[in-house]
């Protein structure tokens, strides 16, 4: 910590993305508070009150309760001191504040994952997703602790044209953890559902999701991602003959319909799903899936 007197609380709860409120009750019945103090003022937070509250933070983030947490924190009390992670120095070059606003919604967990992908933490993003997946599913997951904080994160970046580096490690660690998902072993049969990529869209991870909750329910599907052009679709239809496709765009710049119309010209006529934000209006007869339960429900029962 920088500050020569110590931080306020409202810095401390800023920089961990924790609620003051939060601060104060950790402080009142654990007794991990601000430990300098200065006649006729506040009482600040040192570097050495920072490292335990971080620790805290995290612990509480991957799901300890808060009493367990705390015993394990000041049990480490007179460990040597940790140094507060590279992110709570940075003074502020990201374009202020030092995590990524999750919205009021999100839990414990999403705000962790936010603040070990703000320090680049890569061992805590992907323990957390993988506990997370463990413990709740893939659709729990992807709804309540992914979206939030990829939100947050493309708002952020939106406003300020930084944290691209955060971007590409959590998307990274986001597609491991979906990936690692067990797939249903029967190598002999030729999966049903194709899930591909509209041409030139490079956002995977809702068909990553999909893919992972789908074989989570004992459905395998062909997952093409990114940036599927429109020839190599409608090949890949001729070839494997699936009961579903599902085309994913996320901006409008790769919903073009014509890629759509292309998968329907052949003998072979499968269910035709257009999901994500990108497409424009489209006719009836094309499926609109407006999350990842309801593609699951349309997806799943085609598989077999
Ligand atoms: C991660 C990310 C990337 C990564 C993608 C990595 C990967 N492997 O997927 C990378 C770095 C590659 C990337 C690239 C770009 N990105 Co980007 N990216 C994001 C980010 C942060 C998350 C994307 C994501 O997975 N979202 C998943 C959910 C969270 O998306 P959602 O829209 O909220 O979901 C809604 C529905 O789609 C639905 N839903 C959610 N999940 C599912 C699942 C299924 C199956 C279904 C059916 C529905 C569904 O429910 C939600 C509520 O309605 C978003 C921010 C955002 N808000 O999405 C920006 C964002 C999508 N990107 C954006 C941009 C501009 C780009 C680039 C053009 C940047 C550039 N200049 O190069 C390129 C595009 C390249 C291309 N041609 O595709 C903009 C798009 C703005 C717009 N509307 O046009 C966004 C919104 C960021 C922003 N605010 O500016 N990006």
């Amino acid at each position: 910590m920088n500050e020569p007197d110590g931080a306020s609380a409202g810095d401390v709860a800023r920089r961990l993305g924790i609620a003051v409120t939060t601060l104060r009750t950790w402080h009142q019945r654990y007794g991990l508070g601000p430990s300098q103090h200065s006649p006729g003022r506040h009482r600040r937070y040192t570097a050495t009150d920072l490292a335990r509250l971080d620790l805290m933070a995290q612990l509480t983030a991957r799901g300890l309760p808060a009493a367990e947490a705390a015993r394990t924190v000041l049990a480490h009390q007179h460990a040597p001191a940790t140094q507060p992670s590279a992110g709570h120095n940075s003074g502020g070059h990201d374009g202020g504040g030092h995590t990524i606003a999750v919205g009021p919604a999100a839990g414990p967990a999403a705000r962790g994952l936010a603040r070990a992908a703000m320090r680049l933490d890569t061992a805590t993003i992907s323990g957390l997703i993988a506990a997370a997946i463990r413990d709740q599913g893939v659709a729990d997951t992807w709804n309540d602790l992914l979206c939030p904080v990829l939100v947050g994160l493309g708002k952020r970046h939106a406003a300020t044209g930084r944290l691209i580096e955060v971007e590409h490690l959590l998307s990274r660690c986001i597609s491991g953890a979906l990936t690692a998902v067990p797939r249903p072993d029967d190598p002999a049969r030729q999966p049903r559902l194709l899930l591909a990529c509209a041409a030139e869209e490079q956002h995977t991870l809702p068909l990553e999701a999909l893919a992972a909750t789908l074989a989570e329910h004992g459905a395998t599907s062909l997952l093409l991602a990114p940036r599927v052009p429109s020839t190599a679709l409608t090949a890949t239809i001729h070839r494997t003959r699936p009961t579903a496709v599902l085309i994913w765009s996320h901006t409008q710049a790769t919903g073009d319909p014509h890629q759509l119309q292309a998968c329907l010209l052949g003998r072979h006529q499968p269910l035709l799903a257009a999901a994500g934000p990108g497409w424009p209006d489209l006719p009836p007869t094309i499926e609109r899936p407006a999350d990842l339960t309801t593609a699951l429900a349309l997806l799943r029962p085609l598989a077999q």
